[in-house]
């Protein structure tokens, strides 16, 4: 077996685990190959949370005898109990396969490593961070998740040449394209949930669904510190208002908090500063004891500010329209428009270049895509 076989065939795990993507959370994207003669003679990936998992799901519907296959999967068997579906490495042991090839250790305090020494222990042959990179990639979400306790977040900015995401009247401006449109929907049905501030709720009044594209809807999470709410807004009313987490201050209007509980929106209370605006690591901490691992922030321009200020992102995609709105909305301040506009000598231009990197930069029909990625890490919380 040549080292390029295993590359091979990892990289098939990878396109298995994405077929998961949008069903598997709070678990990871895991794909399985076994191997016989340099052959795939069986496949498996984890379809959805509780479900089976990837090597279990291989072996299970292998039909032939493994004695002697190696076993490729992206992720680090899982050995413990206790927990929704039986552990793999004991399955793994007992079919005979001899080898396992994998991408990453599994970050889970009760795997990370015991999974491979158990295998080791029982005579199997580990080959393991191969294409390890791209297996972080790929589960990006659960990594941040277990690491830190807090989810990953991706900030989306839909914004016109001359930086501005609307116009200055209080109505809702169509800035990007259909190819961008299309992007956006399939984010939508890979994160656990969107988010938005109450401008964006009480101006555009969007749907956040998933309509443009086939995938599940997400869970959508309104910040709404001062219940300052229209609560006709579809996101409270429509058929999937029980998808609806609305994050307020704990000391904001109690008779309206009651009003959006009786629609059936999941309120959340959080502390807050004087003018009632939440803390937003509050609310980050919060969702991840929800089992949220990652949040798609669709808006506006003061939650852009929170948490770039803050610091409490991930990533920065950029779909910028060739058009001038010339008078309107900035999603941030000037100093940082111009950083991720073109590149500035503005002095925390450059120190916000220490946090950002330019990730890869596409057309979207006459769009432009730019994906920047923060390069901190991150503390883990408590
Ligand atoms: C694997 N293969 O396909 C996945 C793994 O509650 P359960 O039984 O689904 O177990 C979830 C844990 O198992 C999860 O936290 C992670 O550590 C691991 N996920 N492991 O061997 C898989 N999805
Ligand atoms: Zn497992």
């Amino acid at each position: 077996m040549t080292i390029n076989n295993d590359y091979k065939f990892i990289k098939r795990c990878f396109e298995l685990a994405r077929e998961g993507e949008g069903y598997v959370s709070p678990n990871p994207l895991v794909g399985a190959a076994i191997v016989k003669n340099d052959k795939i003679i069986s496949e498996g990936y984890h379809k959805k949370y509780g479900g089976a998992h990837a090597e279990a799901a291989a072996i299970s519907s292998a039909n032939q005898n493994l004695f002697g296959a190696t076993l490729y999967c992206n992720l680090e068997p899982c050995c413990h109990t206790n927990k929704q579906t039986p552990p793999c490495v004991p399955q793994i042991i007992s079919s005979g396969i001899k080898r396992v090839v994998l991408s990453n250790l599994d970050p889970n305090p009760s795997v990370n490593g015991k999974g491979i020494q158990q295998l080791k222990d029982a005579g199997i042959e580990i080959l393991q961070d191969i294409l390890s990179d791209e297996g972080e990639e790929l589960n990006r979400f659960y990594f941040k998740s277990v690491r830190t306790n807090l989810p990953y977040v991706t900030i989306k900015i839909a914004q016109s040449k001359d930086g501005m995401i609307n116009s200055n009247k209080a109505e809702r401006t169509r800035i990007t394209c259909n190819e961008s449109e299309i992007f956006v929907h399939h984010q939508r049905s890979r994160y656990d949930a969107v988010l938005v501030g109450a401008n964006t709720i009480n101006i555009d009044n969007p749907k956040l669904n998933v309509r443009r594209v086939k995938g599940r809807n997400p869970l959508r999470i309104v910040i709404g510190g001062n219940l300052n709410l229209n609560s006709k807004a579809d996101v409270f009313n429509d058929e999937l208002k029980n998808l609806t987490w609305l994050f307020t201050s704990a000391n904001s209007d109690i008779s309206k908090k009651e009003l959006f509980r009786k629609k059936g929106v999941k309120v959340f209370e959080i502390e807050s500063d004087m003018k009632l605006r939440l803390d937003l690591k509050s609310v980050l901490i919060q969702l991840h004891k929800n089992k949220i691992t990652s949040v798609f922030v669709e808006g506006g321009a003061q939650i852009f500010n929170q948490f770039i200020e803050q610091k409490l992102f991930d990533e920065l995609v950029i779909l910028e329209a060739p058009i001038l709105i010339r008078e309107g909305i900035k999603p941030f301040p000037e100093w940082m428009s111009r950083f991720v506009g073109s590149p500035s000598e503005d002095s925390r231009g450059f120190l916000l270049r220490q946090v950002l990197q330019l990730k890869s930069v596409e057309k979207l029909g006459v769009d432009e895509k730019r994906v920047y990625r923060k390069i901190e890490q991150y503390e883990k919380t408590k």
